[in-house]
């Protein structure tokens, strides 16, 4: 028995050791999905959601066009954006200082979002809500952050960046327009 025991301390440290080793494999995966923020996901079909965002083009399509794609400029709330091989669309202007639910959603394979410190993986079948608040001076570039085919590497979006319309301020508004 009590050799027994000698026998075990004598593998403690090569126990201990084993034991990290366990723990960090298994911890790891949740330090790097802990640094992520997390949003609110729900469940929306790919057509189902691109009926969402032909709505929001139909409704709210400036008439402007930017490398084939409309510029749509909805109202401060819930705006649609999809991601697919290999652009994000539409081309989306917002108001600076207000406050959108960007509700972005891939139609085909997996795709990333990333925006500012934001990065979300978009799993087609759903989509992920993010708060989204321009300000001023901010000219914000969306890009895939998920390896997605050929021309991943291009697939970048800027958001159009406008002064409020109603602008309670004005200098806020002014300074917007030095885009
Ligand atoms: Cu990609």
């Amino acid at each position: 028995m009590a050799d027994a025991m000698a026998a075990i301390r004598g593998r403690l440290p090569l126990l201990l050791t084993a034991l990290a080793l366990v723990a960090l494999m298994v911890g790891m995966p949740t330090w790097r999905y802990d640094d992520r923020p997390e949003f609110p996901r729900y469940a929306i079909s790919t057509d189902a959601f691109e009926a969402k965002v032909d709505a929001m083009v139909r409704d709210h399509s400036t008439g402007a066009e930017e490398d084939g794609m409309p510029v749509v400029h909805p109202p401060p709330g819930d705006v649609y954006l999809l991601a697919r091989r290999w652009q994000f669309y539409p081309v989306l202007e917002l108001e600076a200082g207000r406050s959108y639910r960007l509700h972005v959603a891939s139609v085909d394979v997996l795709h990333g979002f990333h925006v500012g410190d934001v990065d979300v993986l978009l799993v087609p079948g759903a989509a992920t809500v993010v708060p989204f608040n321009p300000g001023a001076s901010d000219r914000p570039v969306i890009q895939c952050s998920e390896f997605c085919g050929l021309r991943h590497n291009r697939m970048t979006a800027w958001v159009r960046v406008v002064p409020a319309t109603a602008a309670p301020d004005q200098h806020q508004g002014a300074a917007a327009g030095a885009r």
